[in-house]
C-alpha cells in the first residue's frame, strides 16, 4: 500500500490530532481551483459561501454538473488518498466535503467543536483533508485547533447555539479544553492538513480584506458504518446535511457493510 506521511507526519498526527504535510499542489492547478472556486461562488449565489457542503454531488447546492465534476475530480487526484490512508487504512469512504469560503470582511466563525459530534460514522473515525485555496492566515481566519484534544477519542459535551453568526451550531466549551493552547492552521495557496475528527477546533471570523477559500474532503474507513438511520440532519442554522440520503464513494478497496447509494470514485472505478 502507497502511504505519504513520513514517521515523523505520523507521529505529529497522533501526538496533536493534526498534521500538515511537506507538500504544496503546484500553482498551476491552484490557478485552475481558485477559477473553479469564484465559478462555485457565482452559481451559488443566495447560499452561504461559508456552507457549500458536497459541492461535488450532483444536483446539490444548484450546480451545474461541470463544477460538480471538478470537485469530484479533485478528491481522487494529487495523491490525496495515499495521505488519508497513512491514517485510514486502506479501504476508504469519501463520506463528505464543503467548499468553505469566508468572504473578505464578512467571514463567519466556527465555533470551538468536535467534528464527531455532528456525523454519524460508526465507530467514529474520520480524516478531514483542509486544502486551502486562497492563502490561509490567523489574519483571515484560518482554521485553529488544540493540539491533542483528539487523544482520548472522548467527545467533550456540546450545546446548541444557533446564532446567525456562527457557521455551525454545536459548539464546545472551553471548560473541557485549554484555548490558551490553541494553534493557528496557517497554510498557503496548495498546501493542506490531515485532522482527527476528535480534534476541538474552530475559526474566527474574517475581518480582513483577503478572501479566505478552502476545499474540505472527509474520509471515513470503510470498516465504519455510514448510519442511514440516523436522526443527524442540521449542521447549522445555515444548511442541511441530508445524512440520510447523501451518496458516497468508494475512493479505494472494499465497502464494507456500506452498501446503499455508494459507488467507486471515477477515478477508482
Ligand atoms: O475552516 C474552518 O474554519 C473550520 C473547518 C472545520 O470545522 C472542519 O473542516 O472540520
Amino acid at each position: 500500500m502507497t502511504t505519504k506521511l513520513s514517521p515523523e507526519e505520523m507521529q505529529t498526527f497522533a501526538e496533536e490530532g493534526l498534521v500538515k504535510p511537506a507538500c504544496r499542489l503546484p500553482e498551476q492547478t491552484m490557478r485552475r481551483m481558485r477559477a473553479l472556486a469564484d465559478r462555485t461562488l457565482v452559481a451559488t449565489k443566495g447560499l452561504p459561501p461559508e456552507s457549500i457542503v458536497c459541492p461535488y454531488l450532483p444536483g446539490w447546492n444548484g450546480l451545474p454538473k461541470e463544477i460538480t465534476d471538478e470537485w469530484l475530480a479533485i478528491a481522487g487526484t494529487y495523491e490525496i488518498v495515499d495521505y488519508v490512508a497513512a491514517i485510514l487504512g486502506c479501504d476508504i469512504i469519501l463520506w463528505g466535503g464543503q467548499f468553505f469560503c469566508k468572504p473578505a470582511h464578512t467571514g463567519l466563525e466556527v465555533p470551538w467543536h468536535q467534528d464527531g459530534e455532528y456525523w454519524p460514522i460508526a465507530p467514529l473515525k474520520t480524516c478531514s483533508v483542509w486544502l486551502a485555496i486562497d492563502d490561509v492566515t490567523s489574519e483571515n481566519g484560518c482554521m485553529r485547533y488544540i493540539p491533542g484534544s483528539h487523544k482520548n477519542a472522548e467527545l467533550f459535551p456540546h450545546r446548541q447555539d444557533d446564532r446567525e453568526d456562527l457557521v455551525l451550531n454545536q459548539v464546545t466549551e472551553e471548560a473541557y479544553f485549554d484555548a490558551g493552547n490553541a494553534k493557528d492552521d496557517e497554510l498557503r495557496t496548495g498546501e493542506f492538513s490531515l485532522h482527527d475528527v476528535f480534534l476541538v477546533h474552530g475559526s474566527q471570523p474574517n475581518r480582513s480584506p483577503k478572501r479566505r477559500a478552502a476545499y474540505v474532503l472527509r474520509f471515513m474507513p470503510a470498516s465504519s458504518l455510514w448510519d442511514r438511520s440516523t436522526s443527524k440532519e442540521s449542521g447549522s442554522a445555515h444548511y442541511q446535511t441530508h445524512f440520510s440520503t447523501r451518496p458516497i464513494y468508494l475512493m479505494r478497496g472494499e465497502a464494507g457493510a456500506n452498501t446503499e447509494l455508494i459507488s467507486r470514485h471515477p477515478r477508482y472505478a
